[in-house]
């Protein structure tokens, strides 16, 4: 058993972590119960989630939440004011944060840099305009000196919707700059990956009789051929669709019924929003139908947990599935995609891939790529997954890994920070007065660092 001794945070609230190997300061920030509702179950989850996949039909434009996504942003970028010393880099993640970068450039020397990566796509402008507060996030994302986003698509759909929301703003888009309120954000696109090397040797420290003790626990009969999907319990995923391609799978082929089981983990996320919770209960009876209509005594079609697999078991399950399918409607990049390829250490695997994730850019050409919302194609891709030569599986998963491998996460932080000390660099020297002189345009020289190998 591990146990490990969790510290206290000091008088202002900051804690060492991880706790048995102190390596950083987490700073924590109290938010109220209202504030949480209003910023993280409101504005972020109701309203730019949804935005930003493109379902603009799902924003919930509750009042206050906006309110309170500011109030929340105002407190995030006090707190690293209070940090941010000469030189300092700030690095913020994702949507939750759209306004700070502003704020926190107001109140910081000049000679700090500050950084953002998007985790989740950038919506179309059509869609965009449907945001309330659309201005004010595009102003506040442009207080970031480097922004970052997945895929090329993201960074572009954001150029545009700031040459068409902030008339003001002046747009390169060969450059991928924008210059706003006397400020310069660089806008690039740099996929993240995974820790490769580490889902490789977790996969082959794996051992046989866990998968064994795994089929008893889950009451899958030994021996199947075995589908994986695993994914949050979120509209965005394509769960159903998934669930529609394989109640079609089991129509056109009888044969694998009783042979193939499909082993579906999603994790609950985000229940407190309605719609969350009519998408979870939407694939829990879809599930329930689907196994009585082919089910028997002793097989289920599908097996679905929303249990919490510590990492052994989830990559006993990559190692062994002998298909994965990731079918999001719309995902920025989709990390279980690569995890699977990583963890495929057998080189026997299939990945079957929707072309509406960021994965798919550097996956694409070798997995076996589906629209999810065509039932008949997903299904036709899964029995020519199962039914692909070794040979075959071999050399789409060697380039797969390959792709996986050189582009995995420690090449995506070196990126990250090539680029943030690019930008930095150009911010310039300082002048007489002792502050920082950003420098400008024209005198900024158009290398590119070097893109991960
Ligand atoms: C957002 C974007 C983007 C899941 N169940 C278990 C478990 N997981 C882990 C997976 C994977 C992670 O959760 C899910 O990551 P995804 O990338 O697939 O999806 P989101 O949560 O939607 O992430 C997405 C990502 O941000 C990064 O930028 O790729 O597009 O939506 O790592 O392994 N891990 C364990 N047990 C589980 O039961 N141990």
């Amino acid at each position: 058993m591990v146990t490990q001794t969790l510290r206290s945070a000091d008088d202002c609230n900051c804690v060492a972590v991880p706790p048995d190997e102190e390596a950083y300061t987490l700073r924590r920030l109290d938010l109220s119960e209202e504030a949480i509702d209003a910023y993280y179950y409101g504005f972020s989850n109701r309203v730019l989630w949804p935005l930003c996949h493109g379902f603009p039909d799902l924003i919930e434009n509750r009042p206050n939440d906006f309110e309170w996504y500011r109030r929340v942003n105002e407190q995030f970028a006090e707190a690293v004011s209070e940090h941010a010393d000469e030189n300092a880099i700030v690095w913020l993640q994702d949507y939750h944060l759209a306004l700070a970068p502003r704020l926190i450039q107001g109140s910081i020397p000049d000679s700090t840099t500050v950084a953002h990566f998007w985790h989740i796509p950038w919506p179309i402008p059509e869609t965009f305009r449907h945001c309330p507060a659309g201005g004010h996030l595009l102003e506040g994302l442009l207080g970031n000196d480097l922004l970052g986003f997945h895929v090329e698509g993201y960074a572009d759909r954001f150029l545009d919707c700031v040459d068409r929301f902030l008339p003001t703003a002046d747009v390169d888009r060969t450059r991928r700059t924008i210059r706003y309120d006397e400020r310069t954000t660089r806008v690039v696109a740099t996929p993240m990956g995974v820790d490769a090397e580490a889902y490789d040797s977790d996969a082959r420290s794996t051992d046989r009789d866990r998968l064994t003790a795994l089929f008893e626990e889950y009451g899958i009969p030994q021996g199947t051929t075995l589908g994986l999907g695993l994914d949050r319990l979120d509209y965005t995923k394509g769960i159903p669709e998934r669930l529609a391609a394989l109640e079609r799978f089991f129509e056109r082929n009888p044969g694998w019924r009783g042979e193939f089981t499909f082993v579906q983990k999603a994790t609950p996320s985000r229940t407190e929003i309605g719609t969350y919770q009519q998408y979870g209960d939407l694939v829990r009876s879809e599930v329930q139908r689907i196994n009585r209509r082919f089910g028997t005594a002793d097989w289920r079609p599908i097996v679905y947990t929303e249990d919490v697999l510590p990492r052994e078991d989830l990559c006993t399950l990559y190692r062994h599935a002998d298909a994965m399918v990731v079918s999001s409607l719309v995902d920025g990049m989709n990390l279980v995609a690569q995890e699977y390829v990583a963890a495929s250490v057998d080189g026997d695997g299939a990945l079957l891939l929707s072309t509406r994730v960021g994965a798919h850019e550097r996956l694409g050409s070798h997995a076996l790529t589906i629209d999810p919302a065509d039932v008949e194609g997903v299904a036709a891709q899964l029995e020519y997954a199962l039914s692909m030569s070794a040979h075959e599986r071999q050399r789409r998963l060697n380039t797969l890994r390959q792709r996986v491998f050189s582009g995995d996460i420690q090449s995506w932080m070196a990126t990250q920070f090539d680029w943030i000390n690019r930008v930095h660099d150009d911010a310039g020297s300082s002048d007489k007065s002792g502050r920082t002189r950003r420098r400008t345009d024209s005198e900024s020289d158009s290398r590119e660092p070097t893109p991960p190998v």
